[in-house]
């Protein structure tokens, strides 16, 4: 990729996210969050393993921020954990929990880098959980002392804010479809979910402009457009109802459209929304995260209740089965342009897993990854061209990490972690983003 292909001002980063590669996970006051109580559940996740100590970032951010600048990345894309710096979703904080942020932001500053930090990557504290998580209006209530806090405490060390990460996944993943943390299998909780998931993210902006601070602030959404199998209308609904249950359900409220009259009519689904919550939600962001990863045909289903069948598809598949199809995002993004009203949008996330082997020289020869990101890194370039207000790029992953359900058995990262021994090898993905972010990086 021709770095002049993208603006001046395109901003490079990487991204992880607490559970996944900080580790330390009862160390310094931390208490239990629900992928630690996820992980205990037999069949729950793929090896058994659990984010104990996963890529060990808490005690080693410092050679890993190293890297980064080696790398020359602008900027670094890592999430809070609640109960480090909470302990027991209590109202005392955790010195030590937020002394090791503002240590990392503090390394990112001197290396050069913007510190970019999203307050809920799916570490609930477990004490919520026991109060039914995100299907109860507490939780969100909850988050309104969390992220007050971290904004007064984190004022000037963080540089860009994110209040939430893929809502989609906590709500269905976690509450409808069970395969993520708490595992739970219930439209009606999962319906109370998408509401209190958006409500926090609300509460969370409510406090952020009470405060008065300065940095950006936004969301970031893993917004699904699937496209239509064939050209038949009801394939072409169907695309659209997919679009409104997996995406509008939550992007829908934040700017400003409400539900989907699919989901409250057609579906005739009831959420939970009380007297202002919908003000509440839609306040002004000032940018919008898109973590994205593949698109889907989609056929109509008359027997799916939501109407909808994924069909199959031609492109390769990574090694978690994802499709690779950069045109989906060129036409995400197009969508997007509209949908968001032209605010500034970031990918937040993009990047692939692949079966990487660490060579006797200690190398990664990730070409499919390169090949991947290439790709992607073109259809941004393209859509920026049509006016797309594309500011920046987030590789995901920094660091191989705690794939969630799939536990350490697939890998993302652009740089390898050897789970042994804790050590780093940068693939061949990381010097080509090097290359890339040089302006060196064509081929
Ligand atoms: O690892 C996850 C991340 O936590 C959220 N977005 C998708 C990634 C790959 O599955």
């Amino acid at each position: 990729m021709d770095r002049a292909n993208l603006p001046e001002d395109f901003l490079f980063g990487c991204a992880t996210a607490s559970y996944q590669v900080e580790g330390a996970a009862f160390e310094d006051g931390r208490t239990r969050c629900i992928w630690d109580d996820f992980a205990l559940i037999p069949g729950a996740i793929k090896d058994s393993n659990d984010g104990r100590v996963a890529a060990d970032q808490y005690h080693r951010y410092k050679e890993d921020v190293a890297l980064m600048e080696e790398l020359g990345f602008q900027s670094y894309r890592f999430s809070i954990s609640w109960s480090r710096v909470l302990p027991n979703a209590g109202s005392t904080p955790n010195k030590k929990g937020i002394e090791y942020y503002k240590n990392l932001c503090n390394e990112l500053h001197a290396k050069g880098m913007k510190a970019c930090a999203t307050l809920y990557h799916w570490d609930l504290p477990s004490e919520l959980q026991a109060i039914g998580g995100w299907a109860n209006r507490e939780t969100a209530l909850k988050f309104r002392e969390y992220s007050a806090l971290m904004f007064k405490e984190l004022d000037g060390y963080v540089d860009m804010w994110i209040t939430i990460n893929e809502p989609f996944c906590v709500a269905w993943l976690g509450y409808k479809i069970g395969c993520h943390a708490p595992g739970h299998k219930n439209l009606e909780e999962s319906l109370a979910a998408v509401h209190h998931i958006n409500l926090a993210h609300g509460i969370a902006m409510e406090e952020y402009r009470k405060g008065g601070y300065k940095a950006p602030i936004g969301i970031t959404f893993n917004p699904q457009t699937p496209r239509p199998a064939t050209r038949k209308e009801m394939d072409k609904k169907a695309a659209l109802y997919k679009r409104a249950v997996d995406t509008e359900v939550f992007m829908g409220p934040v700017f400003g459209y409400g539900y989907p009259e699919f989901c409250t009519e057609t579906l005739g689904w009831k959420f939970p929304i009380e007297d202002g919550d919908m003000e509440i939600i839609s306040q002004p962001i000032d940018f919008m995260g898109i973590n994205y990863y593949n698109e889907y045909p989609v056929y109509y289903n008359e027997k799916d209740p939501e109407l909808v069948s994924t069909a199959p598809h031609w492109e390769r598949t990574t090694n978690i089965g994802w499709p690779v199809d950069e045109k989906g995002l060129y036409r995400q993004l197009l969508w997007l342009k509209d949908y968001t009203r032209g605010i500034p949008l970031y990918i937040t996330e993009n990047g692939s897993c692949e079966d990487d082997q660490l060579t006797n020289d200690g190398r990664v020869h990730d070409r499919e990854r390169i090949v991947y990101i290439d790709k992607h890194l073109h259809a941004c370039a393209d859509a920026i061209k049509e006016g797309v207000n594309l500011k920046g790029y987030f590789v995901w992953s920094f660091i191989d990490n705690y794939e969630w359900a799939e536990g350490y058995t697939k890998r993302f990262g652009i740089v390898y972690c050897d789970y042994g021994t804790l050590k780093r090898y940068p693939k061949d993905s990381a010097y080509y983003l090097r290359d890339v972010i040089a302006g060196y990086g064509d081929f």
